[in-house]
């Protein structure tokens, strides 16, 4: 009887712990509860030096929205402004070391791992957005976004940064002449340095962290940026004028490092490629629309906005062409060139 009643306690135990094991799984799947691997969620950071309520960061958070919901909350996305995980070009390194999964970055830095993409700093060469996006998204742009890869870096696509803008401290700025001896902040990219060096100013290169501080303290007497960016970085409260040169298209990547991008499901990766592709769209028409509506907003904060006659910039700028010419593919600056 004893052994009748052991027999019994054995086989009720065995069913109780097979029914607490199937956690949310179907009560009637006679399949084990999956091991923890395929159920833990994937978490991708993704880097962005400038803020929460800036075109990279809303642009991610979109690409956040979209992946999340095409792998039904499987990866968790986390976005990190403001440079939190490091300067542009330390974030990009990191995706090469594997210890970031993803960036949004401008192509500033971007010389500094592959000279295919200095065509971007050429001053005066994209004069027509679309055009530009027509390039970047074809031949010609998947192309130079390829020649990360033997960094362990895979290019999902270019978005956008924007037109480059002087503003500065000292004076209203018009013409050339007036940056002359401007202690003027620049990315740390040579031919954005040699370009200023051209306009007889006085190029600072840093990283774009210590931009604002050094600003306020006077250690610069402006910077170049897009309309977007001195917006949501709140310059207007440490810079009075504002010149409308538009010197430089500069677009930005999204970035994923290839080691973290290999190690994830197929779906995943399919998600994320699809992911990327709309959310690029959506952050170029943001920048599109702040574009057509921040000059009132910035002299809305009493900076003074000064539209200038851009032949005399570009005239001004021609010689750094020549300087970098045997550097950069006449292909893609052909490709690129407005008219
Ligand atoms: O990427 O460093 C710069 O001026 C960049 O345009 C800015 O961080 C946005």
């Amino acid at each position: 009887m004893k052994k009748v009643v052991s027999i019994l306690l054995v086989l009720s135990l065995v069913f109780s712990l097979s029914a607490c094991s199937g956690g949310d799984k179907d009560s009637s799947s006679s399949e084990p509860a999956a091991s923890s691997p395929s159920d833990e969620k994937i978490v991708i950071r993704v880097g962005t030096a400038t803020e929460l309520d800036s075109h990279y960061a809303l642009g991610a958070q979109e690409f956040e929205k979209k992946v999340e919901e095409y792998t039904d909350g499987k990866v968790d996305v986390q976005i990190f402004p403001s440079g939190q995980l490091g300067n542009e070009r330390d974030m990009i390194e990191g995706l090469s070391l594997g210890t970031l999964e993803m960036v949004v970055s401008s192509t500033g830095p971007l010389p500094n791992f592959s000279k295919d993409f200095q065509v971007f700093d050429l001053p005066f060469l994209i004069t027509d957005r679309e055009k530009a996006y027509e390039v970047m998204d074809g031949e010609i742009g998947q192309q130079i976004l390829a020649t990360l890869e033997p960094l362990g870096i895979k290019a999902l696509g270019f978005w956008e940064n924007g037109f480059r803008n002087v503003s500065n401290n000292k004076q209203e700025i018009v013409t050339p002449d007036d940056i002359a001896g401007k202690k003027i902040r620049t990315m740390e990219n040579p031919i954005h340095i040699s370009t200023f060096q051209q306009l007889k100013a006085i190029p600072t290169p840093m990283a774009w962290s210590e931009v604002f501080t050094a600003l306020q303290q006077g250690t610069i007497d402006g910077q170049e940026n897009p309309l977007v960016v001195f917006n949501s970085n709140k310059l207007y409260e440490a810079q009075k004028y504002l010149s409308l040169t538009g010197h430089v298209y500069s677009p930005a990547v999204m970035l994923i490092s290839q080691s973290a991008f290999d190690s994830y499901p197929k779906e995943v990766q399919d998600a994320i490629v699809k992911a990327e592709k709309e959310a690029r769209t959506w952050e170029r028409e943001y920048c599109i629309k702040m574009d057509n509506e921040l000059v009132d907003t910035i002299k809305s904060y009493g900076v003074t906005v000064t539209e200038v006659d851009k032949s005399l910039w570009q005239e001004a700028c021609q010689p750094v062409y020549d300087q970098y010419a045997d550097e950069i593919n006449q292909d893609y600056v052909n490709a690129l060139k407005g008219n």
